[in-house]
């Protein structure tokens, strides 16, 4: 066999963040980065020899040039079978999908997410386990841990294997199967929802826009919309997935999906809005003049899962990242359902799935899904609502606003401060980790009323499953009428460091529901830049996004 084993120094800083290793594409280019990440995963994942792995990724830049040197690597490391995307392509639910449904050791996601790509954007790899979910954090910190102390990775030599149209290869002893990235999935989605009621929704002359801002979800939604559910053409746009995403910043998000926004604000507005990120696992949901936010959304699919098919029988528990707003805990309450609060990213829900704690999980950070994959799912999130929207003939808007009066509304916004100097974000954090033992009791003037401290704390999480604890997971001010500012540096920036903060304030008075979100939270926000000292310390007199 003509396998070489090269020699190789390890790179510092490629220990795996929120959801994954990211970095410019330009270091990922250097010689050796991505060869020692990927041996660093054959090496603490031994099962993937003589196993089935699934590999893929969200279409971006250099997507196609990794996908053959892993493919070279897997042969040298005795991967028996490797599924690959054609063109690359895989959006990371469908790898979740495609891992389960083919019994696969685990799979390779070449993804930077919702990131801006091509040749100077980003770049990102994850490994999902058996379970088709991101691995855990004992994992990929074996995965780092070996990064640091690699000497040598293994490839096989052989030329490029065309993955651009379907077929089968072998590459020394391994087999190489080139799929369709969208039919396992579909099948899936048909399992779960009502396709003939949705037809029907748009036979009947219901408009549609689906914004695949030029990423992974194009193909998907395209096949399952316009051709399974009969939605006339041009209802999926920017559906071609380009690999610098069309320049645009492929993040779902009332700000960098205006385009979307101003479509559903419109005079002649389709009547549902949805757009989908990079690797097509988050999700925005828009009415005729209507956003929903992503917490909210998690509320009002938990209210309603029995009216959908897939949910029928009910379901087990929600779980929602700790800055997620409480929307689906009171859903939860009233329903009597057992509700569970983790820290931010996809592979603290995978344990409570597994175990079949609970069926659906969300984030704030327009990422919905279920127990039919272990990702967060952006097409099936747009899929859950068609089926709602078509089941129930309601609009967006009447659905929420009928949810609010039921549960009360939480008001929520996050606001983001990118590209900090990471000392003074490291800085800004200490100082509110220094505050922590005497918040509590404190009182804070707002606008119209005092805010008194009732729990402040570092969040940390007990894993009900597998016993894990994870520390440091954000710093939660929670006020004594359940209203909540959030701190948290995130793990996905490849610049600098990035604060979010979050916001969220309840409101059980029906009268006060219409209020704009900003105008709810204003006390909030005056306080959170007060206890942080975020201008003081940032610079920045306004967050850089806002959602
Ligand atoms: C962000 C979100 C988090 C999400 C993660 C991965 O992480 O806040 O909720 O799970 O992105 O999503 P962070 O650490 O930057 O806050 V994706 O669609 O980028 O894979
Ligand atoms: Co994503």
């Amino acid at each position: 066999m003509s396998i070489t084993t090269v020699s190789t120094q390890a790179f510092a800083g490629q220990r795996p963040g929120t959801s994954g290793l990211r970095k410019k594409v330009t270091v990922f280019q250097q010689a050796g980065y991505l060869e020692n990440f990927v041996q660093a995963i054959f090496d603490v994942v031994p099962e993937l020899k003589g196993g089935t792995l699934v590999l893929g990724g969200d279409g971006r830049y250099h997507n196609r040039a990794a996908v053959q040197t892993i493919l070279k690597m897997a042969a040298a490391n005795g991967v028996a079978k490797v599924l690959v995307g054609q063109g690359a392509l895989l959006s990371t639910p469908a790898v979740s999908c495609v891992i389960r449904k083919h019994g696969a050791v685990g799979g390779i996601v070449l993804s930077a997410s919702h990131n801006p790509g091509g040749p100077d954007g980003d770049f990102g790899i994850k490994y999902n386990v058996t379970n088709g979910g991101p691995a855990p954090e004992k994992i990929t910190e074996a995965i780092y841990t070996r990064t640091t102390n690699i000497t040598e990775y293994h490839a096989y030599l052989a030329e490029d294997i065309d993955i651009e149209s379907l077929g089968e290869y072998t590459l020394g002893g391994m087999q190489v199967v080139v799929i369709d990235p969208v039919s396992d999935y579909a099948e899936l989605m048909e399992s779960l929802f009502d396709f003939a009621a949705i037809r029907a929704w748009f036979a009947s002359g219901k408009r549609m826009r689906f914004d695949a801002m030029c990423a992974a979800s194009g193909p998907y939604a395209t096949r399952i919309i316009e051709g399974l559910l009969g939605a006339p053409k041009g209802t999926v746009v920017n559906g071609v997935p380009l690999e610098d995403f069309g320049g645009l910043h492929p993040d779902p998000n009332p700000v960098y999906a205006e385009d979307l926004v101003s479509h559903l604000f419109a005079a002649d507005s389709p009547d549902f809005g949805a757009a989908s990120d990079g690797d097509a696992d988050r999700n925005m949901i828009l009415g005729r003049n209507f956003i929903v936010t992503p917490s909210d959304s998690l509320a009002v699919m938990a209210a309603n899962a029995t009216l959908i098919k897939g949910y029928a029988a009910g379901i087990a528990g929600v779980a929602r990242s700790m800055p997620t707003s409480c929307a689906v805990d009171a859903v939860a309450k009233k329903l009597g359902l057992p509700c569970f609060e983790t820290p931010t990213g996809w592979k603290f829900f995978g344990n409570l799935l597994d175990a079949g704690k609970v069926t659906l999980c969300g984030e704030e950070s327009y990422g919905t899904g279920s127990g039919h994959v272990r990702e967060k799912d952006g097409v099936w999130a747009v899929l859950f609502w068609l089926n709602l929207l078509a089941v129930t003939g309601k609009s967006v808007e009447e659905i929420v606003t009928a949810h609010w009066q039921t549960y009360g509304r939480h008001f929520y916004s996050r606001h983001d401060y990118e590209a900090l100097d990471t000392d003074a974000a490291n800085g800004l954090m200490a100082h509110l980790r220094a505050q922590l033992p005497t918040l509590a009791g404190q009182s804070f003037n707002g606008l119209s009323q005092q805010w008194a401290v009732a729990l402040a704390d570092d969040f940390a999480y007990d894993d009900s499953v597998d016993g894990s604890r994870s520390e440091k997971q954000g710093i939660r001010i929670i006020f004594t009428d359940g209203s909540r500012i959030v701190f948290r540096l995130s793990g996905t920036g490849t610049e600098g460091a990035t604060l979010r903060v979050y916001l969220e304030k309840y409101e059980a008075d029906t009268s006060q529901h219409a209020i704009p979100t900003q105008t709810a939270l204003a006390d909030l926000i005056v306080i959170a830049g007060q206890v942080a000292q975020i201008t003081e310390r940032s610079g920045r007199e306004q967050p850089t996004v806002v959602t």
